[in-house]
């Protein structure tokens, strides 16, 4: 009897501690329709694109990731609470002073800035510590199969991972990420990884996984891809005139406006730019109500990593506080201890 509770009780235990999850369903018309199209189309082995197959796990885990997004669901304020911290402002401090000399170069070969670089890695994966345990595999089938308002947007990833995988020469199934299949400290989606990643150290490969100079470069070249504008601003802060209209609903990513029309409409603001540089206008909820920033071309080209207004502003601003702290010059406990001696 108390061996039957002790049973039953390890049963519910690992039931709770497992999240729900089955074997892709291969028979299933859409499913085996996209398999075909990867030996067909794709130049795949069969048994290659079916033993894959036989092992994905569709994961109530990711299904459930994905429909709580978290810039979705939270205003400005709390958004920024989660990303500029000083615990993720200082670790950004060290892992720039630790990378500084890589970090530099490619700064002076793409003139995209070295706290841009770590201020990426802070976000997406607190400088590549937290970076996914969901195979990628499962978590592109999971989304391309079973969660219809994406479907197509997965699938076409699931196909990328295939080739990446082909490309790269590396085991499919080792490829870990997070639950919407992104890839490593960078976290690229297969398809960005295939476009935009760059061979940092020149051994010829792309490793977006492991190495940091592959990692970085690859950063910097996505930037360098999106049009980004050396030396230029990426954000400044800016006031509505009193008597000028406010934004209403969501900033929509459009660089419709320049820096002279929205002058032109009451938004107060600073820059150097010239008025006919492209500018978009972000309204946010801060914690003392309605907050506007003035994004330009380079705040746009934050977007196209992830395409959310406070994404851009929180690795702009964590760039920013990066880069004040490694002009600071770093505490010597031994000197501190030295001088505290003086009387
Ligand atoms: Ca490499």
């Amino acid at each position: 009897m108390a061996n039957f509770a002790a049973t039953f009780a390890l049963t519910v235990f690992s039931l709770l501690l497992s999240s729900p999850a089955s074997s892709l369903d291969t028979a299933r018309p859409e499913i085996a329709a996209f398999s075909a199209d990867l030996v067909q189309k794709d130049g795949f082995e069969q048994a290659y694109v079916t033993a894959v197959f036989n092992g994905i796990e569709s994961k109530q885990s990711i299904l459930d990731a994905m429909s709580k997004p978290a810039e979705k669901v939270k205003p400005w304020s709390d958004y920024r609470n989660i990303f500029i911290t000083p615990r993720r402002i200082s670790g950004g401090v060290d892992f720039f002073r630790e990378h500084e000399a890589r970090l530099r170069k490619i700064t002076a070969q793409t003139g995209v800035p070295a706290e841009l670089i770590v201020a990426i890695l802070g976000v997406e994966t607190f400088y590549g510590t937290r970076t996914g345990s969901f195979r990628a595999v499962d978590a592109l089938a999971t989304l391309g199969f079973d969660y219809p308002p994406r479907s197509t947007f997965f699938r076409s990833e699931l196909r990328q991972l295939f080739l990446l995988a082909r490309e790269e020469q590396l085991d499919i199934g080792g490829l870990v990420g997070s639950y919407a299949g992104a890839l490593g400290p960078p976290q690229f989606i297969p398809s960005s990884y295939r476009n935009f990643a760059v061979d940092g150290n020149g051994d010829g490969r792309r490793d977006l996984l492991r190495n940091w100079d592959d990692i970085m470069a690859s950063i910097a070249n996505y930037f360098v891809e999106h049009n980004w504008q050396p030396g230029q601003p990426i954000a400044t802060r800016a006031e509505i005139a009193r008597d000028a209209a406010r934004p209403t609903g969501p900033t929509e990513l459009v660089m419709k406006d320049t820096v002279g029309s929205l002058a032109r409409q009451g938004v107060q603001f600073t820059t150097d730019l010239p008025v006919t540089a492209p500018a978009l206008l972000v309204s946010l909820q801060g914690e003392e109500g309605d907050e506007y920033w003035v994004g330009f071309q380079n705040y746009f080209a934050i977007t196209r990593y992830n395409r959310s207004t406070m994404y851009a502003l929180a690795v702009f601003q964590l760039s920013e506080a990066i880069g004040a702290g490694t002009r600071t010059p770093p505490v010597n406990p031994v000197e501190q201890k030295a001088t505290s001696l003086v009387p």
